[in-house]
């Protein structure tokens, strides 16, 4: 056991799930992919965010390997999920380690993933820093086949400069700016966004769709991607398979 007030790793890890959100096409009918979200169970069985795990994370030692474990599960359940693109989450401070790339690629081959299965969502902000070195590893996982998603797009500085510049396949559209589409600005943004990312042969995926009106307006707009309370939360791995076996 560590110092009072922290947790140990073996703690946190017990207690760490990970939960699954669809992502579909933009007709709301086909299965297409997931995001892989962070959840922990707490002692009554009740199931909380990724807030409430990474609080408990105080030292770099326990960061790196709860990392390390949302990689290794994503990939374990994704085998079982041959047809569907799985999104991991990727911190900055996991991404700009020296060996990630290199990491990832071993234990994507130790487990004997496909590495077009996996693709990476990264924040603008894990890629700013040290801006030269991140394309490099961007292009080094390209080459070996891992896909790129730009996430939160729309939130922060979100550069068009960035959509030329960035060896990227994805991009997310973030909740803020799918939740504006009613409003004739926002619905503008969306519209130019897409047609823009489209031209640059990226594809995109909006984020947080809760209503009908939104599905429509997107698919109308161009984005290939769906994901959104109004087809499913992030749901255990049971779920994904069961939606896989025609439950959907
Ligand atoms: O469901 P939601 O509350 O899961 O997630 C909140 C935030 O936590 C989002 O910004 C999401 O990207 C982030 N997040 C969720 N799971 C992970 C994870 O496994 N790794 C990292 N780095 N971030 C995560
Ligand atoms: O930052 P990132 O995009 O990775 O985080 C996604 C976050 O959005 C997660 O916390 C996830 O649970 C949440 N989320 C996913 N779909 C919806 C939705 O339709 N509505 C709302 N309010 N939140 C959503
Ligand atoms: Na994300
Ligand atoms: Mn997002």
């Amino acid at each position: 056991r560590i110092g009072v007030g922290s947790t140990s790793e073996d703690d946190i890890l017990d207690s760490a799930r990970l939960y699954y959100q669809p992502q579909v096409g933009s007709d709301g009918k086909t299965f297409v992919g997931v995001e892989c979200l962070l959840r922990s169970v707490n002692a009554d069985g009740s199931v909380a965010g990724p807030g409430g795990i990474l609080d408990k994370v105080v030292d770099d030692a326990t960061a790196d390997a709860l990392d390390w474990w949302v990689i290794r599960q994503a990939c374990t359940d994704g085998l079982r999920w041959p047809q569907l693109t799985i999104a991991v989450n990727i911190s900055a401070r996991q991404f700009q380690a020296p060996d990630f790339a290199a990491r990832l690629l071993a234990v994507i081959a130790e487990l004997g993933s496909a590495p077009a299965q996996i693709e990476l969502e990264l924040l603008e902000s894990g890629i700013i820093e040290n801006f030269e070195r991140a394309i490099e590893t961007m292009e080094v996982l390209r080459r070996a086949g891992i896909r790129i998603a730009l996430d939160d797009f729309g939130t922060g500085y979100s550069s068009l400069g960035y959509l030329q510049k960035l060896p990227i396949d994805k991009l997310k559209l973030d909740k803020s700016l799918v939740d504006g589409t009613g409003e004739l600005k926002a619905a503008a943004i969306v519209q130019a966004v897409t047609a823009l990312s489209r031209a640059l042969g990226l594809k995109v995926v909006a984020e947080g769709v809760e209503t009908r009106a939104q599905q429509q307006f997107l698919r109308i707009a161009g984005c290939h991607l769906l994901q959104g309370y109004l087809f499913s939360p992030a749901v255990p791995a049971e779920r994904i398979d069961q939606f896989l076996r025609g439950g959907w």
